[in-house]
């Protein structure tokens, strides 16, 4: 049986098929209440994840005692978002259990697949700032590295999409209404988090107050070595109900306290681009902020004592500025609550905070009304005010301020509150000290530092992508799951016929797979031998969707024209979500579905061009798409995408790039080779110059006619012929102000989807390019980021 001690490398090794057939067939007895006869497809995901999980706990106990041995430096990454969507899968791979699992299951009659599947995705983050999240948290455990992941525990995460007449429908998402099997309640760690009231004598009078709740969720490293926890905050009443209320006969009254707390951690906002002046959002930040210190300071008390060694033990990292109200929030700890002199207290909570900005778009700088600050969190706003001051002292020349009328900016906030500022490209790093932080990177040149993202190994390549995965194992043994760079390893097999048609052959069984699973998903065929193309995130201007459909129209157009040419089969594919409230990007979704209608009923374009909008994209269907991209569309306006991660991960499963020099786009050019990717449009530098010239888009319309033809089917009704002014805006805008540029670029762009047509048709070659991606991306490891940031801003170590 299991002995408490056992570290989990030996578990993996001695747990054998039966010991797991066993442990799931307990779990499902005792912990489930069912016979394996009348045990539903849930009863056995139930029970093998707790099978599973109990493998991880012993771990997990283990690195917390090793952490408090070591008295090593702790990380703590707060974030708004963690997408870490399902948590089985990840588990049973990364304890090495998968084939254990599967044969068990197996042997008990079921089928693995359809059990492990069964899970729901945890939705709670938006997109890329989410899942990079998870995707550290990940690497942080394989890593040996003291971290816990702090977050809401939404009872709603990001909303479920359907289409209804090709129009994008939200519908709620329930993954708590199951029950979660990773998850531990913690009754004893609460905190009373206040709202409201006055702040009088350099302290706070709080008019009402909220419970926090922790649960937690064991995040397992690659081969069980280390597990680190996520903690997650629910929202309680301090009442559970109004007894008064009650008793009076006013039920609903009495149930409003439990209401009112529990909204806090009701449903994760669904849009993370657009400024949201909600009090609602404030109080959420506030909330998760405010209980993640209360207890990281519990933590750091009882281990080192003194206060003022926090920023030797403690690297607390802001994901984002939705966590910024931490500066003035440890401020108030430090200062109101133990005493330490103010600017002392400042210093204290800079040297221990570091900031990531995710992204320059204006509209998502959060700025909050000072009005609303001050009605929520008075004591704050006072604190803030004076860092304000304590700032403009010091640099009395500069404009830069936190405080405008009215306003409270949060990411001028953020920079003077942490020691440490990073992109997460090196793009968008130089375009943060140029463009928003110029000002204060003037005053503080040493405090902006670039940590290109990355993804992890684990989940994105070795678990979503089996076949691939084996055959690099075969030809340079499995080091590289934990150390990605080996992959370079295999540049001398890319010269191997070989190991290329192995290579080519792995991508197209995924291509076989997903064909399959969309066709008995959604009834749409589709030709494995077609070029999948692939277009998978949040809808966004920016990101251009648009102009991709705008290419199929157009191709679609000139296939027509000359059907017997020697076309490239190839599948559009699409998938993302639009945020509720963004109209223009729902009308892109409406179009692109709108178009796939009429193109794929057409008898002439049928067996050369498919276009397919897939509902629902979340973390689950990243994974099964990625592996079975040919071409990975990175075609954001130069200047827009913070980083990408996506990008990333069709590189390293073989698919190749088309794309701007936007984000980490620039770097995976850099090291996959010029040769390897397909450049298109226009710099950052010329988008700015571009913008300047009058009439850019009509300009480029003028001179494009397959561009103006594109424009006027989408104008004309063709896709929309019971209405044909549905789109008429799209076009208005496109030809008119196009701020994002989508008519200036696309001649280059279609020009570029002509090379890669041209290339698609030399497999060969083609699986040589594919290659080379997989073999350069090392790279771009979550590890190698996580690395980073432990020697440029947490100055944190590995524990084992
Ligand atoms: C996103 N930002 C960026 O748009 C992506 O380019 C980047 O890869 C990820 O962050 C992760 O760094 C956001 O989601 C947000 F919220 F900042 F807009």
């Amino acid at each position: 049986m299991y002995s408490s001690k056992v570290d989990a490398m030996t578990v993996s090794t001695t747990f054998t098929t039966q010991d797991m057939r066993a442990a799931i067939l307990h779990h499902l007895t005792y912990t489930m209440g069912k016979d394996a006869d009348h045990a539903t497809t849930y009863d056995w995901r139930m029970a093998l994840s707790f099978a599973v999980r109990d493998r991880i706990v012993d771990g997990w106990f283990a690195s917390t005692r090793k952490s408090y041995e070591a008295g090593a430096k702790r990380v703590y990454y707060l974030s708004m978002e963690f997408l870490i969507g399902r948590l089985l899968q990840d588990g049973l791979v990364n304890l090495r259990l998968l084939d254990d699992a599967c044969e068990a299951l197996t042997a008990l009659g079921l089928d693995p697949w359809q059990v492990i599947s069964n899970e729901p995705d945890a939705a709670l983050g938006n997109g890329g700032l989410g899942r990079l999240a998870a995707c550290f948290l990940e690497s942080l455990s394989s890593l040996g590295v003291p971290a816990h992941g702090y977050g809401i525990r939404y009872e709603h995460g990001l909303f479920r999409q359907s289409f209804v007449d090709g129009r994008q429908v939200e519908l709620p998402e329930t993954w708590l209404q199951q029950h979660h099997a990773w998850e531990f309640e913690r009754p004893e760690a609460r905190y009373r988090i206040g709202f409201g009231g006055d702040a009088r004598d350099a302290g706070w009078d709080p008019a009402e107050a909220v419970i926090a709740a922790a649960y937690d969720t064991p995040i397992v490293g690659w081969q069980g070595r280390w597990a680190n926890t996520l903690r997650l905050w629910a929202a309680k009443p301090v009442e559970a109900f109004d007894l008064d209320s009650f008793n009076r006969g006013d039920f609903v009254g009495a149930a409003t306290p439990e209401a009112m707390a529990r909204t806090i951690s009701r449903v994760l906002y669904p849009d993370d681009t657009t400024e949201i002046g909600k009090e609602l959002r404030l109080k959420q930040e506030y909330f998760f902020t405010a209980a993640s210190l209360a207890d990281i300071l519990r933590r750091f008390e009882m281990e080192h004592g003194d206060l003022r060694k926090l920023p030797e033990k403690v690297a607390i990292q802001l994901n984002d500025t939705h966590p910024a109200i931490a500066g003035p929030e440890l401020v108030r700890l430090l200062h109101d609550d133990n005493g330490i002199p103010f600017d002392e207290a400042m210093d204290l909570a800079r040297s221990t905070l570091g900031y990531t900005n995710h992204t320059l778009l204006p509209e998502a700088l959060e700025r909050w009304s000072d009005h609303l600050f001050g009605r929520l969190l008075p004591r704050h706003l006072e604190i803030i005010d004076r860092i304000d001051q304590a700032h403009r002292a010091t640099y009395p020349s500069s404009s830069v301020t936190i405080r405008e009328p009215g306003v409270v900016k949060m990411g001028e906030l953020s920079f003077v509150m942490a020691h440490r500022v990073n992109g997460v490209s090196a793009l968008h790093t130089e375009l943060m000290k140029s463009t928003v932080f110029k000002e204060l990177n003037a005053l503080h040149p040493d405090r902006i530092v670039n940590e290109t993202n990355g993804v992890t190994p684990r989940r994105w390549l070795l678990s979503s992508n089996p076949r691939l995965a084996s055959l690099i194992t075969e030809r340079i043994g499995e080091d590289w799951v934990g150390d990605l760079e080996q992959l370079s390893r295999l540049e001398e097999h890319v010269g191997d016929a070989g190991f290329l048609s192995a290579y080519a052959e792995a991508k197209r069984a995924n291509k076989a797979d997903l064909a399959a699973w969309i066709e008995a998903e959604h009834g749409i065929a589709l030709d494995p031998a077609m070029m999948f193309d692939v277009q998978i995130k949040r809808l966004h201007e920016y990101k251009r969707q648009h102009l991709n459909i705008l290419e199929a129209i157009a191709l679609w157009q000139a296939i027509r024209a000359a059907p017997d040419a020697d076309w490239t089969p190839r599948v559009k594919i699409f998938a993302g979500k639009a945020a509720p409230g963004y109209h223009f990007a729902k009308d892109i979704i409406r179009l692109i579905n709108d178009v796939a209608e009429v193109v794929n009923a057409d008898p002439v374009t049928r067996d050369k061009l498919k276009i397919v909008f897939l509902p629902n994209y979340n973390v689950t269907l990243a994974e099964r798409l990625i592996p079975a991209s040919d071409l990975s569309e990175q075609i954001s306006t130069a200047g827009k995408e913070a980083s990408g991660t996506g990008n990333m991960k069709f590189a390293l499963n073989g698919a190749l790039t088309i794309g701007t020099l936007d984000g980490a786009n620039v770097e995976i050019r850099e090291r996959v080779g010029e040769e390897n990717f397909f450049l298109f449009g226009m710099t950052a530098d010329e988008v700015v110059a571009r913008r300047k010239i009058k009439d850019h888009a009509a300009k480029a319309i003028a001179v494009d006619p397959r561009l103006a033809a594109a424009l006027a089917a989408v104008r004309d009704g063709t896709f929309c012929a019971e209405e044909p002014d549905r789109y008429a805006h799209i076009v208005q805008n496109l030809s008119g102000p196009d701020y994002f540029l989508v008519s200036s670029d696309f001649t280059d762009y279609w020009r570029a989807q002509r090379e890669v047509d041209a290339a698609y048709r030399d497999a060969d070659g083609w699986t040589r390019m594919a290659a080379r991606n997989t073999v350069r991306s090392g790279w771009f490891s979550s590890d190698r980021t996580i690395r980073g940031y432990m020697a440029d801003v947490w100055g944190a170590e590995p524990v084992i």
